[in-house]
């Protein structure tokens, strides 16, 4: 197929056949040639948010909840800067999202024309990949390649600057085009040596642990850690992007590790002789102090990327590929040698781990509502087919840890790089990429500042979410470590939200949204009921809580696992020391 045209019609047409549906962006100068073919276009729906960091949020979410490339645009300049967060934020959580920019005409690149920045220059250490487009005729090739390298091997952002020219410029558009990546092909088939060796240690170890990472979920490999768990008998641990990936119901369940994880999770690891370690980086909220991170065990590593291998630990068994492929094989490994590992004595010490420091909470005398309970209810009442998509801080990782997640991808939230103000239009990109499942965002009263100026695009879109505000008045997760390192002096974190200042629910109400609040514990499942039975327009719940709950079970930064509490000055006693 050959027809004549735009640069910018190229753009609009290549994205309509990679199969885009959906882009969130707003227009300007550089960009707006695109804006012009956009218009007329049946299959690409652009949503005109107020922000573009909430465009970059919006097409994380997305990409999240349909397992498609999001697609994010912005003009030249502060367009494309206010996109940089979103970007980094797909970065460190590998998510699959496009931003395309507009830039200024190629002439004038690096002449510090009028909205001229270096997007290119500036997302280089936090994109996959990037390109800067000058010429018209490398529009659609360019399109397929970014769509490509965003999609495949470890997902990841991806940035097409398109100068002005280039977007106006006649150019003759043919579909397909080839692809011109020679250097790039992502390892996915694991290697057979290095599976065998992982059967072997698995039969020959006393006290393992599958740690499972994002990239479970990634790889959709679910239904094959479950398979391996059962064949195996090995306890599960799933991390803050993991969770859902093995039902928490589950008996070989036992939570999340890391900084805020289980005692019987972070203590599973701190004891286990072989950790095999699926999709998951070792990240320091995970590992604490990485030279006592344990100390006992091997290290078998599956990653797609193998950057991540032995880079903050040694892996004994390397394997890179991808994660259902690695599981498939490793399966069928297991299988064939037969053995059966005993672990009997392991699951004995981690029963008592579970039973001894299961999660719980402070409730408040006075009558003030537990945060916590909130969650809890929440997950009672909604139930695990919902998406909850949590913003950055105390809430989330009550949310993190009080909602019984029991499906694959159902925790969407801001992992790696911490984005305050990801909740609201992340949850607005999930609903829009799965419009028939209920979507919760569970934000704090400070991230909910940041970014709830999108509440006007899911109202004017039809977007129904659900926001939760745990308001607590304060940067409870900061005014949390003042409270334990800095000897309760709250310098700067006390927002006095709970003054209603600003009043969420006329905040909610002035963006076209159904506005609730709810103050008392005997209140909370009327409220969730009632937000349950709108869906005609968001929702916002402004729920008022203690400002003293605290996030616990807690490995203090820097510390090591080993020194986890869960609660203030409460240690686990470790009983079956070996
Ligand atoms: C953009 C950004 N700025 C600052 C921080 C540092 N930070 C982490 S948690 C937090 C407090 C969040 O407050 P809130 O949204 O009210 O959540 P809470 O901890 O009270 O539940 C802050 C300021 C961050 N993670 N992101
Ligand atoms: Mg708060």
């Amino acid at each position: 197929m050959t027809e004549q045209m735009t640069g910018a019609q190229a753009l609009v047409r290549a994205l309509e056949h990679v199969g885009v549906d959906t882009v969130f962006g707003i227009p300007g100068g550089a960009i707006l040639p695109a804006y012009d073919p956009l218009y007329d276009s049946t299959k690409v729906r652009h949503v005109l948010v107020r922000h573009e960091q909430g465009a970059g949020h919006a097409a994380e979410g997305y990409a999240q909840a349909t397992g498609k490339v999001g697609v994010c645009m912005a003009t030249s300049g502060p367009g494309a800067t206010n996109l940089v967060t979103p970007i980094a934020d797909a970065y460190m959580d590998s998510v699959p999202i496009v931003a395309i920019t507009g830039q200024v005409a190629s002439a004038a690149i690096g002449t510090d024309a009028f909205q001229e920045a270096d997007i290119s220059g500036i997302t280089m250490p936090i994109t996959k990949h990037n390109f800067l487009v000058t010429n018209a005729a490398d529009i659609p090739r360019t399109i397929v390649e970014a769509f490509h390298i965003a999609s495949t091997g470890r997902p990841g952002p991806v940035l097409v600057d398109i100068s002005k020219d280039a977007l106006q410029a006649m150019t003759t558009f043919t579909w397909p085009v080839t692809m011109q990546l020679p250097g790039y092909r992502p390892v996915t088939r694991p290697h057979s040596k290095q599976i065998r060796e992982a059967a072997r240690l698995i039969a020959e170890s006393r006290r393992p642990v599958l740690y499972a990472g994002g990239g479970v979920h990634k790889a959709r490999a679910s239904a094959q850690l479950l398979e391996l768990a059962e064949l195996t008998g090995i306890p599960v641990i799933t991390t803050l992007m993991a969770r859902g990936s093995f039902p928490d119901s589950h008996p070989q369940h036992l939570g999340m590790p890391g900084m805020h994880g289980t005692v019987a999770a972070v203590g599973s690891l701190q004891r286990s002789d072989l950790i095999i370690a699926l999709g998951a980086r070792f990240d320091d909220r995970v590992t604490g102090r990485l030279d006592t991170f344990a100390p006992h065990a091997k290290i078998v590593h599956a990653d797609i990327d193998p950057a991540e291998i032995s880079k903050n630990r040694h892996a004994d068994v390397p394997i890179v590929g991808d994660c259902r492929e690695v599981l498939t094989d490793l399966i069928a490994a297991v299988k064939a040698d037969g053995r059966k590992g005993d672990y009997a004595d392991w699951w004995q010490a981690l029963n008592a781990l579970k039973g001894t420091y299961a999660l719980g909470y402070e409730e408040f005398e006075d009558g003030t509502l537990a945060p916590q309970y909130v969650m809890e209810r929440l997950s009672a009442i909604v139930g695990p087919d919902a998406f909850y998509v949590a913003g950055v801080g105390q809430h989330q990782m009550w949310a993190a840890q009080f909602i019984g997640y029991e499906r694959p991808g159902t925790f969407i939230n801001s992992g790696g790089l911490g984005t305050m103000g990801f909740a609201v239009p992340a949850a607005m990109g999930v609903k829009m990429g799965s419009p028939e499942t209920t979507v919760w965002a569970i934000d704090g009263d400070g991230c909910f500042q940041m970014t709830n100026q999108e509440l006007a695009t899911c109202a004017l879109e039809g977007v129904p979410i659900k926001v939760a505000v745990i308001n607590n008045g304060n940067l409870g997760m900061v005014r949390q470590w003042q409270t334990l390192f800095y000897e309760e002096r709250y310098s700067n974190t006390n927002l006095q939200s709970t003054r209603r200042i600003p009043d969420f629910v006329k905040l909610a109400e002035a963006y076209g949204c159904v506005g609730l609040r709810c103050e008392r514990p005997e209140d909370v499942d009327a409220v969730i009921r009632k937000a349950m039975e709108i869906n005609d327009a968001p929702v916002v719940v402004d729920f008022v809580v203690h400002e003293d709950a605290m996030v616990w079970p807690m490995v203090a930064a820097g510390t090591s696992n080993d020194e986890i509490k869960y609660a203030r000055d409460m240690a686990p006693k470790w009983e079956h020391e070996d």
